[in-house]
C-alpha cells in the first residue's frame, strides 16, 4: 500500500544527486524471514549537485544502525527514505532487516521455490536496503552472501568462496538496479566462450534440478548472441563469468543485472516435447536482448527513467536485426509489424498514449511499455534508414567511446550522429517527443513516364498533447508494373512537411506505387487501391513485406464489408491467395503469414478509426465465415500442402523446419474447419513436439470439438509447469464466441490454478483479452472476471496488475452498454480499499 495522493514524477525536475558512491561493500545473511543486509559505501560530495543532507531510498527496511566513519548516528527514517546531516567524503555504515519470504510483489529480494532472487529494475534496490537509488550513480559492488544454500551469486566475478559463503566483485561502476543476488539448490549447465579479444569467458546456465535437460537452445542462443555483438557492433563481453539463472515467479521475461541475468523460466528452458517453435524464438530473441544490454544499458546506461527508452528501444532493435540476421528478415519484420500495430499502436490510439521518452509519472514501473520499446525500436531503425548502415555504425562506435561508464540521455544518443553525419537531427528527435502514430495517406499520378506520390501527414492529438508538429518520415517506396515487373526500385523519401510531392522517373504510364516498403516508419498509411492493384501487389511486389502487406489489406476490406454491409467472403481476395500458397519459391514461414487474417481487435480499431462502433460478436463471426471460405476455397492445396511438409525424423527447431510446421499448421487450422476435426485428432495423437500438439489441439478448441484431447493433454503434462500454462491459455484463447469468460471462471478453479503465480495468472486472465469476443462479451462478464481477479492480485502483486490494467485501454471503442461495463468494472478496481499506486496510476489513466 503506498500514499494516497501519489506524485508525479517530472523531467524537467531533474537534478544531478547531491552525493556520488565511490564503491559499495554489501553482506547478506540470509533467512527467508530475517535477512540481514550489512552495507559498506563510500560517499563523496558531487560537485554538480545542489548541496543538502545525505538522502537515502529505502522502503520496507527495518533499520537495526548505521554509522558515519564508524560513529553511530540516529538518521530521520520516513517511509520511503531515511535523510542525515553528512560531510563531503565518508564512509556509511547500515544494517537493514527484511524478510524475503513475504515479498510477493517479486521486487527486491524475495523467494521463488526455495530459491532467493532479487528484481531491483527499476526501484527494487530501495527494498534491499537505503541508496540513492537511481540511475546516474554508478559504483562497483562487491557482495558477500552468507547461507547454508550450495549455490550463492552475485554480479561479477567470484574471487571467494568458503564454507557457507561466496564473495563476488563486479569491477564495473553500475547502478543499483543493475543489482542481483541468487541463492538455492540450483544445477548448472555449463559452457564457455572466447571472445575476439582472446577472454575465456565460463557460461553458466542455473536451474532446478530436472530442467538442466532444457537449457541447450538458450546456450546455443547466447553464444551465438555474443559473437553477433562482437561483428555487429564490435563489442565483446568484459568479465569471466556469465550467467544466467531461470525462475518460476517472475514478474517481466528477464533482467539484465550485470553478468546474471535472470529469466522467467518460461524463456530458458525448451525441448521439443514440451516448447512451441515460438517459444525457442523468443528464448533466442530473450536471451539476445538480456546479454546485448551489457552494452546498451550496462556499459552505458540511462540518466533517469525518462530515458529508459535509451536502452530499451536501442536493445530491442539489436535484438530485432539478431534474429533477423538468424533466420529471415522478411518473416522477422512482418512478426514485428504484427506485433507493433497489436500493442504500440493500439497503445497509441487510447488514454495511455505516451512519447517514447515521456516526461511525467507517477510509477515507473507502468512505462515499462510497447511504446518505450517497440516504438523505440523503430526510432533506431528510421535512423539507420535516414542516415544508411556505415554511418549508423560509425555513430554507435563514437557512442560506445564516448559515454562508456556514464549515464546518459537521448540527446547524447543523438548527439553522436550529428557528429559523425553533421546533419541536424532536430525534427527527427520529435519522434522521441510527440506521441501518437503519424497518419500518412498518398496518391498518386503518371505523367509522361513520371510517377508523382502526394503525400499528406498528420499526428492526432493523444493525452496531454493537443496539437503536433511535422515529422520527419523516411518513406520507402517503389513501383510495379502492369507485367509484374518492378519499375522502380527502392527509394526513400524524407517526409518533412504536413504536405508534400516526390517524382519519380518510371518510363512507363501505368504502375502501382508501392509504398511503406519494409514498413520504414512506425505510421498508419491510407492509400485508395483498387483489389486488383493491390493483388497485383500481393503477386507480384519484390518487397515481401509489402506483399503481404497487400494481402492483409486485401482480407481487412472483404473482412469490413462483411461486418458492416453483411456481405460474402471475397471470391477476389480468396483468388488471389491461391498462387501465393503454392508458390514453393516462397519461404513456408511467409505464406504462413499470408493466410493470417487481421486479428479481431485490428479490425475493432479499424472500425472505431472509421468513427464505427465495432461489434465484437460481428468481427468474430465474419472472421470465422472468412475461414471457413478460406479452407473451402483452398482445400485442395491446403490438403496437399498439409501431407507434403510433414517432417520426417526428429525434431530441429531451425528456422527452415519451423516455416514448414507454420505452414502445415495454419493449414492445418483451416482444413479443420471443413474435416470435422479428423486430421487435428490424428497430428495430436501421433505429435512427437509440442509445436504439432499444441496447434493441433488448438485447432480442435477452437471449433468446440477439443474436451478429450484437453483431458489427455492436462493428463499428460500435469506435472509440467510450463507445458500447463500454455494448457490454460490456449483453451481461453481458443473458446468460441463469448464462451471465453466462462471457460476462464472454470479454469480459475481448477487445482493448479496458482494465481500468485504471474505466469499462471496471466495464462488463465491475460489470455482472456487475446480473445477479444469474450473479454468483451455483451453481458460484461470478460470485464467483471478480470476486474475480480485484479482486485485481488493487487495487494500482492501490484506490478502484474498494473500491466494486466491494459486489457481494458480500448474500452472507450465500443457501444454504450458495453461502455457502461467497462467503466464500472474500472471505477470497481479504482475503488478497492488500499489500491497500489501501480494499479491506481494505470486506471486512473485509462478512465481518463
Ligand atoms: N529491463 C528488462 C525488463 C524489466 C523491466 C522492468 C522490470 O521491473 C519493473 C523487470 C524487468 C528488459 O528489458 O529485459
Ligand atoms: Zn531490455
Amino acid at each position: 500500500m503506498k500514499d494516497a495522493a501519489p506524485r508525479a514524477i517530472k523531467l524537467a525536475d531533474y537534478r544531478p544527486p547531491a552525493y556520488l558512491v565511490e564503491d559499495v561493500k554489501l553482506t547478506f545473511r540470509l533467512d527467508p524471514k530475517a535477512t540481514r543486509v550489512l552495507s559498506a559505501i563510500r560517499f563523496r560530495r558531487n560537485p554538480e549537485g545542489d548541496g543538502g543532507p545525505l538522502r537515502l531510498d529505502g522502503e520496507g527496511l527495518r533499520l537495526i544502525r548505521a554509522a558515519i566513519d564508524g560513529a553511530e548516528v540516529t538518521p530521520k527514517v520516513l517511509p520511503e527514505e531515511l535523510e542525515i546531516e553528512a560531510p563531503d567524503d565518508f564512509l556509511w555504515e547500515c544494517e537493514v532487516e527484511i524478510a524475503p519470504e513475504d515479498n510477493t510483489a517479486l521486487e527486491g529480494l524475495y523467494m521463488s521455490k526455495g530459491m532467493y532472487c532479487t528484481q531491483c529494475e527499476a526501484q527494487g534496490f530501495r527494498k534491499i536496503t537505503y541508496y540513492p537509488d537511481r540511475p546516474d550513480v554508478m559504483a562497483p559492488f562487491e557482495v558477500r552472501v552468507e547461507s547454508d544454500l550450495p549455490v550463492l551469486l552475485s554480479n561479477g566475478d567470484k574471487v571467494e568462496t568458503g564454507e557457507g559463503y561466496a564473495v563476488w566483485r563486479d569491477p564495473w561502476k553500475k547502478p543499483a538496479y543493475l543489482f542481483a543476488l541468487v541463492a538455492g539448490e540450483l544445477i548448472e549447465v555449463r559452457d564457455s566462450f572466447t571472445t575476439s579479444e582472446g577472454r575465456h569467458v565460463a557460461l553458466s546456465i542455473w536451474v532446478r534440478k530436472g530442467d538442466e535437460t532444457r537449457c541447450d537452445y538458450a546456450m546455443d542462443s547466447l553464444k551465438r548472441s555474443m559473437k553477433w555483438d562482437e561483428e555487429a557492433y564490435g563489442r565483446a563481453y568484459d568479465l569471466d563469468q556469465f550467467s544466467i539463472v531461470a525462475v518460476d515467479d517472475f514478474n517481466m521475461g528477464a533482467m539484465e543485472n550485470k553478468a546474471l541475468n535472470i529469466f522467467n523460466a518460461r524463456y530458458v528452458l525448451a525441448s521439443p516435447e514440451t516448447a512451441t517453435d515460438a517459444d525457442y524464438a523468443r528464448i533466442e530473441s530473450i536471451v539476445a536482448h538480456e546479454y546485448f544490454h551489457n552494452w546498451t544499458g550496462n556499459r552505458i546506461t540511462c540518466r533517469d527513467w525518462f530515458q529508459l527508452c535509451l536502452k530499451e528501444g536501442l536493445t530491442v532493435f539489436r535484438d530485432q536485426i539478431f534474429s533477423g540476421d538468424e533466420r529471415s528478415h522478411a518473416v522477422k519484420r512482418i512478426e514485428e509489424v504484427h506485433q507493433l500495430r497489436a500493442r504500440q499502436f493500439r497503445e497509441d490510439a487510447g488514454p495511455l498514449a505516451h512519447p517514447v521518452r515521456p516526461t511525467s509519472y507517477i510509477e515507473i514501473n507502468n512505462f515499462y511499455t510497447a511504446t518505450v520499446y517497440e516504438k523505440g525500436a523503430e526510432i533506431i531503425g528510421m535512423l539507420r534508414t535516414l542516415i544508411g548502415p556505415e554511418a549508423y555504425r560509425k555513430g554507435t562506435d563514437l557512442y560506445f567511446d564516448r559515454h562508456d561508464g556514464q549515464a546518459c540521455t537521448i540527446e547524447d544518443w543523438l548527439q553522436v550522429f550529428e557528429d559523425v553525419t553533421g546533419r541536424d537531427l532536430s525534427q527527427f528527435a520529435l519522434w522521441y517527443h510527440q506521441a501518437g502514430t503519424p497518419r500518412v495517406t498518398v496518391s498518386h499520378r503518371i505523367e509522361a513516364g513520371t510517377l508523382v506520390l502526394s503525400f499528406r501527414q498528420e499526428v492526432p492529438a493523444t493525452p496531454g498533447q493537443p496539437t503536433k508538429q511535422p515529422m520527419l518520415i523516411p518513406i520507402a517506396v517503389g513501383a510495379i508494373g502492369r507485367d509484374g515487373t518492378e519499375v522502380l526500385p527502392t527509394q526513400i523519401v524524407e517526409l518533412t512537411e504536413a504536405e508534400q510531392e516526390a517524382p519519380f522517373e518510371i518510363g512507363a504510364d501505368d504502375a502501382v506505387p508501392s509504398v511503406l516498403r519494409n514498413f520504414s516508419a512506425p505510421v498508419i498509411l491510407t492509400q485508395e487501391m483498387s483489389a486488383e492493384d493491390r493483388a497485383l501487389l500481393l503477386a507480384h511486389d519484390t518487397d515481401p513485406f509489402n506483399k503481404w502487406e497487400a494481402g492483409r489489406q486485401l482480407a481487412k476490406t472483404a473482412l469490413l464489408r462483411m461486418v458492416t454491409d453483411g456481405a460474402e467472403p471475397d471470391a477476389a481476395y480468396l483468388d488471389a491467395l491461391e498462387p501465393v500458397l503454392t508458390d514453393d519459391r516462397l519461404d513456408p514461414s511467409f505464406r504462413a503469414l499470408v493466410l493470417g487474417l487481421p486479428s479481431d481487435d485490428d479490425m475493432a480499431q479499424t472500425l472505431a478509426d472509421a468513427n464505427s462502433t465495432p461489434d465484437p460478436e460481428a468481427i468474430a463471426a465474419a472472421r470465422r465465415r472468412m475461414s471457413e471460405a478460406m479452407a473451402r476455397r483452398l482445400e485442395a492445396p491446403l490438403a496437399e500442402l498439409y501431407d507434403r511438409l510433414r517432417i520426417e525424423g526428429p525434431y530441429s527447431p531451425d528456422a527452415e523446419s519451423a516455416g514448414k510446421r507454420s505452414l502445415r499448421n495454419a493449414a492445418l487450422s483451416l482444413l479443420t474447419k471443413i474435416d470435422g476435426g479428423e486430421r487435428a485428432r490424428t497430428q495430436f495423437a501421433a505429435a512427437d513436439n509440442m509445436t504439432d500438439e499444441v496447434a493441433a489441439l488448438s485447432a480442435l478448441v477452437r471449433n468446440g470439438r477439443g474436451d478429450d484431447e484437453a483431458q489427455a493433454f492436462h493428463d499428460r503434462w500435469k506435472d509440467d509447469r510450463l507445458v500447463m500454462d500454455k494448457w490454460f491459455t490456449l483453451q481461453v484463447v481458443n473458446a468460441p464466441g463469448a464462451s471465453g469468460a466462462a471457460v476462464a471462471d472454470r479454469l480459475t478453479q481448477h487445482e493448479a490454478f496458482d494465481w500468485k503465480n504471474p505466469n499462471r495468472f496471466r495464462s488463465v486472465i491475460g489470455a482472456l483479452g487475446a480473445n477479444h469476443a469474450a473479454f468483451h462479451a455483451a453481458d460484461g462478464s470478460g470485464y467483471r472476471l478480470v476486474a475480480d481477479w485484479l482486485i485481488r492480485l493487487d495487494p500482492l502483486n501490484p506490478q502484474t496488475t498494473a500491466r494486466m490494467t491494459t486489457m481494458f485501454e480500448t474500452w472507450t471503442r465500443y457501444d454504450a452498454d458495453r461502455r457502461a461495463l467497462a467503466q464500472e468494472a474500472l471505477e470497481r478496481i479504482a475503488g478497492a480499499e488500499g489500491l497500489s499506486r501501480d494499479t491506481s496510476e494505470m486506471v486512473t489513466r485509462i478512465l481518463g
